[in-house]
């Protein structure tokens, strides 16, 4: 009955003794919080046990200024329904804290025409930046290796391109994405549409694929490791360093179904290199657009692999999709 000690969802048996406290002495230790509790909802899902949780100054500092970014943000949206709680609660999902006007450069505005927004974007990335910090500083605690923190670098990057380094390099804050739930949404057509499409954007289909692929990986990965679970098969470190028959099993499942299979410790790579591609390819694609690329649709034409319905060149603009006015180009393009 070995199995009945795994706490998850497919499993009905929970473990609720003495809390694990964790480490102690040099480690951390007086910075952790030292209650624990159980929750059986909780377990359903993971781990049945709450708590301790470790503080740290970063940790400390990216909760503090998240929460003031948050309110910031809120306030605003309050403020923009006359702080009416119904109303704020009615169209939460429409409201936004929008960057300010083009007309203000890369200056700071007046608090009511984007200096807020300026205000919670300085908090936010305050916010991010020491949560970042704090996994890698907890990693390095725990002497573990650094892979987590730069994954989330990785995603951290396609934040900072979206909203500080895309912007800077256009000239305006008003490039950057606003604060609300439609709004954000509404912003990524706005910007796919100014830009001639984004599909036709190559960084933006290599992002697809490795978030796809993610996907994909994610799916098999998990389905191989639990459908040989019975074989020890989720003991996956003790696998890698001595395979035993789940991970035979496993290697020759994939290998007779597509003829190739990853290792062991090989799938985790795999998976992490994906999600890690994910938010990079991402950010040099939206690095590029408005900066070096006007036009994707066109400079996809250009590229030979989008159909030439009709030529833009006709109308004014050249490869890259910037528009050049009639004057340069003879009536009719080509
Ligand atoms: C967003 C960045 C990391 C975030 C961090 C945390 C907080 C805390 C707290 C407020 C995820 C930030 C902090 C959240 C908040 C407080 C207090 C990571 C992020 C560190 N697209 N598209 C992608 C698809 C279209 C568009 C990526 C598919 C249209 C734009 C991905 C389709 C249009 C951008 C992707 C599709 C369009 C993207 C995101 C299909 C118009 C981007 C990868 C099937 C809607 C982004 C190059 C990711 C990008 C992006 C998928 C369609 C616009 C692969 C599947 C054509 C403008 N799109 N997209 O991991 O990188 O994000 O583009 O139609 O900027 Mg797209």
């Amino acid at each position: 009955m070995a199995y009945l000690e795994y706490q998850n969802i497919f499993t009905q048996v929970q473990v609720q003794g003495e809390p694990e406290m964790g480490m102690n002495g040099d480690v951390m230790g007086a910075e952790r919080t030292t209650r624990a509790s159980y929750s059986t909802w909780v377990g359903w899902l993971g781990n049945a046990q709450l708590g301790p949780i470790y503080l740290g100054w970063a940790g400390v500092v990216s909760i503090a200024t998240g929460i003031v970014a948050f309110n910031i943000i809120g306030f605003n949206m309050l403020a923009q329904v006359g702080w009416s709680i119904p109303e704020f609660l009615r169209q939460l999902f429409w409201l936004a804290l929008e960057p300010p006007g083009p007309e203000w450069g890369l200056t700071i505005p007046p608090l009511q025409e984007g200096g807020w927004y300026i205000i919670a974007s300085f908090f936010l990335l305050v916010s991010v930046m020491s949560w970042w910090l704090r996994t890698y500083l907890l990693a390095e605690q725990h002497k573990m290796g650094k892979h987590i923190a730069w994954a989330f670098l990785a995603a951290i990057w396609l934040f900072l391109v979206l909203g500080l380094f895309r912007p800077i390099l256009m000239g305006s804050w008003s490039e950057a994405v606003p604060y609300g739930i439609f709004p954000h949404l509404d912003w990524t057509t706005a910007f796919s549409i100014r830009y001639g499409n984004l599909y036709y954007n190559p960084f933006h289909c290599l992002s697809i694929v490795f978030l796809y692929g993610s996907v994909l990986l994610f799916a098999m990965h998990g389905g191989t490791i639990l459908a040989v679970t019975r074989y020890g098969g989720d003991r996956e470190l003790e696998q890698i360093v001595d395979r035993g028959t789940a991970s035979e099993r496993a290697a020759l499942f994939w290998r007779w179904t597509m003829g190739f299979n990853a290792t062991m410790e090989g799938i985790h790579r795999w998976a992490w290199w994906f999600a890690v591609l994910t938010p990079i390819t991402g950010g040099i694609g939206i690095l590029l657009t408005g900066t070096v690329v006007d036009n994707w649709f066109i400079w996809a034409q250009d590229h030979n692999f989008a159909p030439d319905y009709f030529d833009l060149g006709a109308y004014g603009y050249d490869s890259y999709g910037s528009y050049e006015g009639f004057g340069g180009i003879s009536a009719g393009g080509e």
